[in-house]
């Protein structure tokens, strides 16, 4: 068996459908990643305009890059039934349903690599973080397409599979171009809460709550709190809505019930320390207490405003300066520009320059 096929089964066997691409992109790709960048649609996320030549093309870093696998793991498990008590409110994305993916597959693509090596070749495993452009090498590999939401996606699968990319030292055969099966549907774009999707397979993250509420590490600008309704952590409304997703579903991990309807009062009774204990493992110790508790309050400022009221006396004394920038401007929203006013003086002056728009904004 060729190297390259017996690498196939192998990430066969631990989970992955494995797709062979070529390791020259389509020269399009490359274009659209600079336009996208030149546009500024990559809002703060600076680190993807870093060397962004490596990025489109990978043998500039690694010489020895010939052929790619890209491995696609399905998500799309059914949500679990919301768990009794607690304040169980905000719409978390289905990725997040489960312990962290980065965590389930960086494991796999380290036994992949060791694998390459003992079949004389050389291999490099990314999953999102890395330097490769994930959906470019998964729509050259022909086994699906970018959907209008930007999302790749197959006729099999849908759009609910994560992504990695194996850069190996071997040249391998791709299938044909995927036709783009979208037709005449285009029913994400309207799904889309906040108009981030611009043009066909094109998505701003200046304008996508999945941005703001994952990515974004600072506190969110008041004109955007309205667009993120009661999205607490990501957003899959460009997939909901998409007909390739209606069949699709995935076995295993199960779901866990306490991440799909996380008790929002946990992250303002509990300390970073004990908060990262209970979400052991989940994408939210990945994004860190006050992160959550920031879009908490987002949630219940545009949604349950009486909910809100009674967390704001634990959010305004919050260890954390984000978590009391977000509640004083929340306060504010919510008409109680006293508060909003009384927190200034437990805030660092950025936090407050932030607070007095927000007053002004709400106001
Ligand atoms: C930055 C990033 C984001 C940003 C920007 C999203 C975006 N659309 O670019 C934000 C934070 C908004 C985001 C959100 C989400 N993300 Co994200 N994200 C990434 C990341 C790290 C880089 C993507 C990137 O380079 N974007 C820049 C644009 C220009 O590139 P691109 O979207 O990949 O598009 C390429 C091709 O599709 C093609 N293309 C696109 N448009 C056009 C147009 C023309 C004319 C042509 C010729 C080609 C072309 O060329 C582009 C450049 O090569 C990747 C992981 C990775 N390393 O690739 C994950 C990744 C794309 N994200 C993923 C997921 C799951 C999500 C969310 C669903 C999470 C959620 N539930 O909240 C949302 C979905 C938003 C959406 N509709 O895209 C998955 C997607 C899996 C899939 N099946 O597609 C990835 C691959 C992570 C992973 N390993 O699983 N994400
Ligand atoms: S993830 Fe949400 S906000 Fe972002 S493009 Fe899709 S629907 Fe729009
Ligand atoms: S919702 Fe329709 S237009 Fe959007 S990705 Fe799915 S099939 Fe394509």
């Amino acid at each position: 068996m060729e190297p390259i096929e017996e690498l196939t089964h192998a990430a066969r066997r631990r989970g992955f459908d494995a797709h062979p691409a070529p390791a020259r992109l389509p020269a399009a790709y490359g274009r659209a990643y600079l336009d996208w960048l030149e546009a500024g649609r990559h809002a703060g996320m600076a680190y993807l305009a870093r060397d962004p030549h490596a990025r489109i093309d990978p043998a500039h870093r690694f010489p020895w890059f010939r052929g790619a696998l890209v491995l696609a793991l399905s998500y799309a498990y059914p949500k679990p039934p919301r768990p009794a008590g607690g304040l169980r409110l905000g719409r978390v994305a289905r990725y997040a349903w489960v312990r962290d993916y980065h965590l389930r597959i960086e494991p796999r693509l380290r036994e992949l690599e060791a694998l390459c090596a003992r079949l004389g070749g050389r291999c490099r495993g990314y999953v999102d973080h890395g330097p490769v452009l994930e959906r470019a090498y998964a729509a050259a590999s022909g086994a699906g397409w970018i959907g209008r939401n930007g999302l790749w996606l197959t006729a099999a699968g849908g759009s609910y599979q994560h992504l990695a990319v194996l850069l190996t030292s071997w040249p391998v055969e791709p299938e044909e171009p995927h036709p783009v099966r979208c037709g005449r549907c285009a029913a994400c774009v309207p799904a889309c809460p906040t108009g981030a999707i611009v043009a066909d397979g094109v998505v701003d993250a200046r304008l996508c709550v999945s941005y703001w509420t994952i990515e974004h590490r600072g506190p969110v600008p008041p004109e955007r709190w309205p667009g993120i309704g009661d999205r607490l952590f990501g957003c899959d409304d460009c997939q909901t809505v998409c007909p390739w997703n209606r069949r699709p579903s995935a076995p295993a991990p199960e779901p866990d019930p306490e991440l799909a309807w996380p008790d929002l009062g946990t992250f303002f009774s509990l300390s970073n320390r004990a908060f990262a204990r209970r979400y052991a493992g989940s994408a939210f110790v990945r994004s860190g207490r006050p992160l959550l508790a920031r879009n908490a309050l987002i949630v219940l400022s545009n949604r349950y405003p009486e909910r809100l009221l009674a967390l704001l006396p634990a959010a305004l004394t919050d260890p954390s300066p984000l978590v009391r920038q977000t509640a004083a401007a929340a306060a504010a929203r919510a008409g109680r520009s006293q508060l909003a006013q009384a927190a200034l003086a437990t805030l660092p002056e950025n936090a407050s320059k932030y607070v007095r728009q927000a007053l002004k904004f709400f106001g």
